[in-house]
């Protein structure tokens, strides 16, 4: 059920759902934001460290209303200096996605000691997303992509760091097709807007 202040936003023709994705280098978000925005991933590219904060926009329907969705794609240079600069990134969050690579049990290790505490410091109660990356490129009992390496960690101890952090939710994606990407900025935006339930009950409110 979507309550009446939602409603309100949503009527609001400047209203725009604010997501911010932070994590460590090379753990997935340029290539999540873009799939998302654009559609667009090309697995053969090598890897472009992003130098600077970008902001990637995209148009979805919630309850059959048409509302923009800003993603901003922080940098991932940890240190004082970098911290502020996110820290004025971070006003009128709505949702945080965080990222970790399922390839690189670093970035989880980062996610943990790092990630989640920034946010926590600065924006306390925002909803924040956990997200596990490149599924395509562990092994899984589901049958993605070229599954090469083994995964450092299961899916069930993911979910329960995620609890144990105090994070909404977490969601495994790939790149290679839109599938976990939409499923992965549906459960950010229901969140974003209190509408996500750890139930079947979130379900009902209809997205994208
Ligand atoms: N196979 C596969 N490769 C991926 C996937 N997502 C990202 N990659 C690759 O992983 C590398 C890093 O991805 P980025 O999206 O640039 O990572 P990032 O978090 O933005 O990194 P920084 O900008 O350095 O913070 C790139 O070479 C991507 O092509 C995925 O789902 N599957
Ligand atoms: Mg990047």
């Amino acid at each position: 059920m979507i309550s009446n202040e939602v409603e309100m936003l949503l009527n609001d023709p400047d209203f725009k759902i604010k997501i911010v994705m932070v994590g460590s280098p090379n753990s997935g978000k340029t290539s999540l934001a873009t799939r998302f925005a654009k559609c667009e991933f090309d697995m053969n590219k090598s890897y472009e460290h992003s130098t600077d904060t970008s902001i990637q926009l995209a148009k979805i329907d919630v309850n059959d209303k048409q509302v923009t969705t800003e993603i901003w794609d922080c940098i991932s240079e940890l240190g004082v200096a970098h911290e502020e600069k996110r820290r004025l990134q971070y006003l009128n969050t709505m949702a945080f996605i965080i990222c970790v690579s399922l390839t690189d049990e670093s970035t989880l290790e980062d996610a943990l000691h790092y990630w989640i505490p920034e946010i926590k410091k600065y924006s306390p109660d925002t909803p924040i997303v956990l997200c596990g990356s490149k599924l395509d490129l562990v092994k899984n009992d589901s049958s993605i992509g070229t599954q090469n390496q083994n995964r450092y960690t299961t899916y069930e101890h993911m979910v329960h760091q995620a609890k144990r952090s105090k994070c909404k939710t977490y969601v495994e994606t790939t790149c290679i097709s839109d599938v976990t990407v939409v499923q992965l900025f549906a459960t950010a935006i229901q969140c974003a807007l209190g509408l996500y339930k750890d139930d079947d009950s979130s379900k009902k409110c209809s997205l994208m």
